[in-house]
């Protein structure tokens, strides 16, 4: 008998005494994914310093190589995430590309333009005051309107490090508009099936101002623009204090929460492993999206089973597919202890006004013990019921190391 069946069993028959289905959080678990980011298995790092790690992943190939075996661990990181021009082809064949993901077991998730790298983006992209340079950014981001098709991918993912460093240095209207009139021409050209997904962050690689900033004007944005705008909220980009679950709440309700870009910060967008820093705070989130996607809303309900949920990482100096594979398995846990929320207990200890016990209930789900219910999930979806001894104990890292060397190339940031 495998050595968590017994903890399964008892946790099981509390849940089960406590009226929670456990067959049906099982399934949730089973039909849970998070898109691992293709530059997260490749050497990466601060503006200080990336540091070479060996075995890091040098190619496409060998990112999708990896980013197979964290699903093969896992079971549940079918999507991988690509950045142009990080992951464009030599020869242009994006068609191999998907196949190849495709033979690994893995597919291709959101395509992530970059429009942030070049010297010609150092007064931004889309907000740039040259015209010619605002083309260049749109023609970049049309042509990734068609990668993704030959991608089959559905998921536009938009970051822009646009902004100013001077009060003075541009017109903060002007940049407005420039945004608005570049987002609706990529509105446009979507394929018929994509969706647009927009992020913000409220500082970095600018100062002083940021074109996206908030979920307010990501939101603002994708209101003006159409149903199949939505918001992208990347954990590590809000200021100290903001209470991310409820943009999500709201977001949710709204109708326009599309996809997370999952990590942790400490300080700002640190690009640490998800729930690595705040575990409560992952908590809080999936238990906005659990009520929201069992709720009788139905926009909120289709809203929160639609939602893209992708990992953006770096890691720097803890390795690269151990690391990936932890953040998946937090992702996880956050999930299962969500699903565990007895809704309608909670429901009416809100309505009725028992602030205390209220709290204490869901406090008390977050502490529960979920790891027999996961290696038992893990059992039944035919992946280690521990998947990072499974790593360790697979020989890959070693092999990876030996075939790969210590590479000198990074994800993107060259
Ligand atoms: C920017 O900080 C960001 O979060 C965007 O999503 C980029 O695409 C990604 O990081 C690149 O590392
Ligand atoms: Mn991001």
């Amino acid at each position: 008998m495998p050595s968590h069946r017994a903890a399964y069993e008892l946790l099981a028959e509390q849940l089960s005494a406590e009226g929670i289905d456990v067959e049906a959080v099982k399934a949730n678990l089973k039909r849970q994914e998070i898109e691992t980011p293709s530059w997260g298995y490749a050497n990466s790092g601060t503006r200080f310093k990336a540091f070479a790690w060996p075995g890091a992943a040098r190619t496409t190939q060998e990112k999708l190589d990896d980013a197979a075996m964290v699903h093969k661990m896992t079971g549940i990181a079918p999507g991988v995430a690509v950045h142009i021009p990080w992951d464009k082809p030599a020869d242009n064949d994006y068609d191999a590309v998907c196949q190849y993901a495709e033979a690994q077991g893995v597919h291709i998730g959101a395509v992530n333009p970059n429009v942030f790298q070049d010297d010609e983006y150092k007064l931004g992209s889309l907000g740039n005051p040259d015209p010619a340079i605002q083309e260049r950014a749109l023609d970049h981001i049309l042509e990734c309107c068609t990668i993704m098709k030959k991608l089959k991918s559905n998921a536009l993912s938009l970051w822009f490090g646009d902004g100013t460093n001077f009060a003075g240095q541009d017109t903060l209207r002007g940049r407005k508009r420039r945004f608005e009139r570049g987002l609706a021409m990529v509105y446009e050209q979507l394929p018929p099936d994509g969706r647009m997904l927009i992020e913000y962050k409220f500082f970095e690689p600018t100062f002083y101002s940021t074109d996206i900033p908030d979920w307010g004007t990501a939101y603002a944005w994708a209101l003006k623009l159409g149903d199949r705008a939505q918001v992208l909220v990347d954990l590590g980009h809000h200021a100290h204090g903001v209470n991310i679950e409820q943009i999500v709440a709201f977001l949710l309700d709204e109708g326009r929460l599309g996809g997370f870009h999952f990590n942790n910060r400490k300080y700002a967008d640190d690009d640490l492993i998800v729930g690595s820093v705040n575990p409560f705070e992952l908590f809080l989130i999936y238990n906005e999206l659990v009520g929201a996607a069992q709720s009788q809303d139905a926009v909120a309900s289709a809203t929160a089973q639609n939602v893209a949920y992708m990992i953006d990482q770096c890691h720097n100096i803890e390795g690269k597919l151990a690391p990936m594979i932890l953040s998946v398995i937090n992702c996880q846990e956050a999930y299962a202890k969500a699903l565990l929320v007895p809704r309608q207990r909670l429901a009416a200890l809100q309505e009725a006004g028992e602030v205390l016990e209220a709290h204490r209930l869901l406090t008390e789900t977050f502490r529960t013990d979920v790891r027999p219910l996961l290696a038992q999930v893990r059992e039944e979806l035919d992946v280690p019921a521990d998947p990072i001894a499974a790593y360790r104990a697979s020989g890959y890292e070693e092999k990876i190391r030996e075939e790969r060397g210590l590479a000198t190339t990074s994800g993107g940031f060259q």
